[in-house]
């Protein structure tokens, strides 16, 4: 049985201009459209307007360094469980058995990257006939502490590990450009991108606005360890309605592809 992963996007799901503000009827439609997904599915969330600011005021990505980031942590997970909670309603809406499944309490990380997760309760959701759904999260750090894992090395973790058939993130541009198309009118839509595109990547923008764990080019790589081992991957614009729901149920090309070749 081998599950698609979806992960939807903190600038997606929420308005990253104001602090802890869901765009509910944008998951209203998500909802409605993973509905159509027939195939067993997991789903992973980013952080937005929830997690980042918080993650950023208390420097948790750095690692644990005073007493004082402690209340920051636990605020830090709080508010990623109540974005959780939003994206679990709208979902049970549907009539999507959806659960959350905490990172925090079931993965530790070395330097941000995962070192362990215990995946035996999320194969037997799925077994099941359950929907899991995660979300970046403060971990624990055998390194530093603490970390910030995001949900694209979440993502990217999981794809291997539960041999996923298709893997899609859902972002709201549409899809890897050549620059910001948000601040570059010049910028170009990249159609696929491949492991032997080292340059490429290289250029590409290492930080987003307010994101403690990168931009595109993180995404990017992330999904580039997937590629090389034959796993697909495509980034698609799911603030366009249904264009998430396509890519899931199988169409290729609606973003961009990170594939093993050209
Ligand atoms: O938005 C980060 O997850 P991401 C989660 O997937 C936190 O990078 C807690 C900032």
């Amino acid at each position: 049985m081998r599950p698609v992963i979806v992960k939807l996007g903190g600038s997606v799901i929420t308005d990253k201009r104001k602090p802890f503000t869901v765009k509910r009827a944008v998951i209203r439609r998500l909802a409605r459209e993973l509905k159509e997904v027939w195939e067993p599915l997991v789903i992973v969330h980013g952080g937005g307007s929830f997690g980042h600011p918080l993650a950023l005021k208390y420097r948790i990505a750095e690692g644990y360094r005073h007493r004082k980031q402690l209340i920051g942590i636990s605020h830090t997970h709080l508010a990623m469980e109540r974005l959780n909670r939003h994206l679990i309603e709208a979902l049970q809406s549907e009539g999507i058995p959806a659960m959350a499944c905490q990172p925090s309490a079931c993965t530790l990380t070395a330097n941000g990257r995962i070192e362990s997760m215990d995946l035996r309760p999320l194969r037997k959701m799925l077994a099941l006939g359950l929907v899991p759904v995660l979300y970046g999260d403060v971990v624990l750090d055998a390194a530093q502490g603490v970390s910030i894992l995001s949900g694209d090395q979440m993502v990217s973790y999981l794809a291997r590990k539960l041999g996923a058939s298709r893997v899609v993130l859902g972002v709201d541009v549409d899809g890897v450009f050549t620059s910001c198309p948000k601040k570059d009118s010049r910028a170009r839509l990249l159609r696929v991108i491949t492991p032997e595109d080292v340059e490429l990547v290289q250029s590409m923008e290492k930080e987003a606005r307010g994101d403690v764990t990168g931009g595109m080019r993180a995404k990017v790589q992330e999904l580039l360890e997937l590629a090389r081992l034959g796993i697909e991957a495509e980034i698609v614009n799911a603030a366009r309605p249904n264009v998430l729901r396509e890519a899931l149920k199988g169409k290729r090309g609606l973003g961009t592809m990170i594939t093993g070749g050209k």
